[in-house]
């Protein structure tokens, strides 16, 4: 339900218009809706061979042995490796996204359950699985280190000897802020209000699992990599260094992605594996995994315990903020964030806020879980950020007796402050808070709410009222201070325009359900006039598109939008200059009208585009200096990230006797700058306010004291469905990006961020009448049940 108006063009691309931005149904979904998209696992090669990985059993053991002789003989097996066989080649292990390594197959220790051991190449997938039954390992087993406060124990077991000289769990510091003048504000301040928070493992879950199809030809040296994959370009440059294959003999394809969610950013083992086979058996060898394996050996998310607390006068003006944060990042450090900030984005905890000062600690550890660490939507680690801010700004409310819409309102940077830089140095681009505010609570009848609650209270009922407030920073990023494994996080873009008009823009970013067949071609659409059906989009493909580091942190739009507003831009300056030549007039004679140059004062002397591209291509002269054609390239280096802001307010609902939330409305606010797609973006808000209710309600990814793994599978790992979520309310304001060519910021996380702490204070603000000011996710029945009864499960 989309309840505020909207001024934008509604229109449909067959009238075949020039058009641009609004809402436009995705020019991908025919596919998809008939099933017909074409993901990894459609891939079938000749005489391809099919790949299964053994994954160790408990957490934390020594490897003893490892007997393959029985798998090997086991019928329709063509090979079994084990981390022994890689590491004669040099390949036991590899580099993560964040400098630390990973084993590729273990060789001394398997650290987590769920690691892979061994991997068996058969001639089906029934094969290979059946046979890694038949392989005998013997186990030391280990005690194993599950809790992150028990990583740091002196006494703790030792969980990466593999590292020269490591003699402890610690994995790395970082701080922020300014740690002298933060604890000068909480000196002098009037309330001082701390809160202890967890925000637990979870993953993103998504729908299709990561797999690969390596094909190598020992012919031509080419190795073609079908993978699930959200960056192509970088993991294509980086099985180059590692495989030592140079970079033009490698293909990575990335076809059609079912989710991805920060979940196909990482380099998995079983990618190198599967290229180890092909490269082994000289054949074609597909790896799939299976839901179980995706749960527990990916990518997860979160599982950080922070401590956070806030200073303020006693009329409401916060001063500072200040946590520490225990970070757990599993048994490797694959977390993928540029390399400056192995905490990634959290810097951004001071939150939407002008604050005097602000200081953050935070402590790092291996664990025996799985690596991971920056994933399910998470915007570089924003989301731990934004709950945390969220959550004390609602504690404060709480100590000051002061609703929270007024306290954030009483609090919040104003328009005239951006450019804004953080008190630990963001410089937020742009932004227009209240607005975004007060139309949140309009919508939501907020003082009605608030009316509601009291009578509700008064005859005992459980109904609570929860405001969360974000501002992201998306769009990763300038080149000076952000790289990954030593790549500047620039992307190219290049258009094509063909002699009859149609065009082909070809992109280093890779949809994984974003629909960016639909939105790129509106981009390059609105500046040059040729209708969006007319356009086709490119990506996935590092043969056949520009380099550039790929889709995550909602970098897309800030970014590769920027280079494909831009490309259009330089095509549509040679466009001109080629329709002077035709309509013999000067240059600066010439007005753009979408799809057209005409004579100035003179509209109806014009061509079109479609008549300019065919002149490019066609006979005829061509103004002096002007190359044949109608296409242009572009790397695209951001000056800034985009700040893109939300309001989001929950109601909630609690059955007093089960204990359980039921989400009865959820307003969500967004402000993403020009909007592209509403239709798009709707769809976006909709899925991460999904996500959201199962971060704050049901997800987590727990582990029992040997270090098990109890969510591996979708019975256990709740996800929810359409049950138990509300029809959304949404709406807008529109704070153009300063520096973004066309004022875009983006806004595919911004749902998942803002709504876990709204859900939050919303079942927080309904257990108020017992006395509770924090409860930690997920707020299933039994934990909402305890915290009715004044007790807390431990995490
Ligand atoms: N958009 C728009 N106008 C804007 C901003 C964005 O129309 N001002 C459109 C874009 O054109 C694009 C979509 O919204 O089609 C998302 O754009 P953007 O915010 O730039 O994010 P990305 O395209 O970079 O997508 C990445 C982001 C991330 S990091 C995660 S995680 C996530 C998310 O997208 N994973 C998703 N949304 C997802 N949606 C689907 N269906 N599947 C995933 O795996
Ligand atoms: Cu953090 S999940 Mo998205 O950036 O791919």
């Amino acid at each position: 339900m989309t309840t505020v108006h909207e001024r934008v063009d509604t229109f449909h691309d067959n009238d075949q218009k020039p058009v641009g931005y609004g809402r436009m149904l995705r020019k991908e979904d025919p596919r998809f809706l008939r099933g017909r998209g074409r993901y990894v696992d459609d891939v079938q090669l000749p005489g391809m061979l099919h790949l299964a990985i053994l994954r160790a059993p408990v957490a934390h053991a020594r490897i003893v042995s490892i007997d393959t002789s029985a798998a090997e003989a086991s019928p329709g097996v063509r090979a079994v490796v084990t981390g022994a066989m890689l590491a004669q080649q040099g390949l036991a292990w590899m580099p993560t996204l964040s400098n630390d390594v990973q084993a590729v197959l273990a060789t001394d220790k398997v650290r987590f359950q769920g690691q892979e051991v061994a991997f068996v190449v058969a001639d089906d997938r029934y094969a290979a699985r059946d046979a890694l039954e038949l392989i005998d390992v013997e186990y030391d087993v280990l005690d194993p280190v599950i809790d992150a406060r028990r990583a740091l124990e002196p006494d703790a077991p030792l969980i990466r000897d593999d590292l020269e000289g490591k003699a402890n769990n610690h994995c790395f510091d970082w701080e922020t802020g300014d740690e002298a003048a933060t604890e000068a504000v909480f000196a002098r301040a009037d309330v001082v209000v701390s809160q202890d928070l967890v925000y637990p493992r979870v993953h993103p879950a998504p729908m299709e699992t990561c797999g690969a199809v390596a094909d190598f030809d020992a012919v031509d040296g080419k190795l073609r990599l079908w993978s699930t994959t959200q960056a192509p370009h970088a993991h294509r440059t980086l099985y180059a260094i590692v495989a030592g294959i140079p970079e033009h003999k490698i293909q990575v394809i990335s076809p059609d992605i079912g989710g991805g969610f920060g979940n196909k950013v990482p380099i998995y083992p079983g990618y190198v594996c599967a290229i180890v086979a092909s490269i082994v058996t000289g054949k074609p060898v597909k790896w799939m995994e299976d839901r179980s394996e995706n749960l527990i050996s990916t990518g997860f998310a979160r599982d950080y315990i922070m401590r956070g607390e806030i200073a303020a006068t006693r009329d409401g003006r916060i001063l500072g903020i200040r946590t520490n944060v225990l970070a757990d990042h599993g048994a490797f450090n694959g977390t993928a964030a540029p390399v400056k900030y192995p905490a990634g984005f959290f810097g951004v905890f001071t939150g939407s806020y002008d604050i005097e000062a602000a200081y953050c600690r935070m402590t790092a550890v291996y664990t025996n879980k799985a690596p991971g660490g920056v994933a399910y939507a998470c915007s570089f680690r924003i989301t731990e950020a934004v709950y945390l801010v969220e959550r004390i700004v609602d504690c404060l409310a709480d100590e000051l007796g002061m609703d929270p819409a007024e306290l954030r309102l009483k609090n919040f940077i104003q328009p005239e402050q951006f450019p804004y830089t953080t008190k630990t140095g963001w410089v937020y681009d742009s932004g227009n808070y209240e607005p975004t505010m007060r139309l949140a609570m309009d919508m939501a009848g907020y003082a009605e709410l608030r009316r509601e609650q009291e009578e509700k209270r008064a005859r005992g009922e459980l109904m609570g009222i929860g405001i969360a407030f974000f501002t992201e920073a998306v769009g990763a990023g300038p080149r000076k201070n952000m790289d990954i494994l030593g790549l500047g996080m620039a992307d190219g873009c290049e258009l094509r325009v063909h002699p009859t008009g149609k065009a082909v823009v070809r992109l280093s970013v890779q949809s994984q359900g974003q629909g960016h067949e639909t939105t790129f071609a509106q981009i390059v659409a609105e500046e040059i006039g040729i209708p969006p059906s007319d356009i086709e989009v490119l990506h996935g493909d590092t043969d056949n598109t520009p380099f550039g580091l790929g889709t995550y942190g909602s970098r897309s739009t800030p970014v590769s939008g920027a280079a494909a507003a831009l490309v259009a831009r330089k095509v549509r300056d040679k466009a001109r200059i080629i329709a002077s030549g035709m309509l013999e007039v000067s240059v600066a004679d010439l007005e753009w009208e979408k799809g057209a140059f005409h004579v100035k004062g003179d509209p109806g002397t014009s061509v079109t585009i479609q008549d300019i591209a065919m002149r490019a291509h066609g006979a005829g002269d061509l103004p002096e200096g002007i190359e044949g054609g109608l296409e242009a390239q572009i790397c695209y280096n951001p000056s800034n990230l985009t700040y893109p802001h939300g309001a989001y307010i929950c109601v909630v609902d609690i059955d007093p006797g089960t204990a359980q939330v039921k989400v009865r409305r959820f307003i969500a606010v967004d402000d993403c700058g020009t909007r592209i797609n509403p239709m798009i973006i709707e769809g976006q808000v909709h899925g991460g306010l999904t996500d959201g209710v199962g971060m704050a309600l049901m997800e987590m990814i727990a582990f029992d004291e040997d270090g098990n793994c109890l969510g591996a599978s979708l019975m256990d790992y709740l996800i929810p469905t359409s049950l138990e979520v509300p029809d959304w309310e949404t709406g807008f304001t529109v704070t153009p990006s300063p520096h973004h060519p066309i004022g875009a910021k983006g806004v595919g996380e911004s749902a998942t961020v803002g709504s876990p702490p709204a859900i939050v204070n919303a079942v927080v603000d309904a257990l108020k009448p017992f006395g509770v000011r924090h409860a930690d996710m997920p707020l299933t029945p039994s934990r909402v049940w305890d915290a009715m009864r004044g007790q807390a499960r431990p995490p």
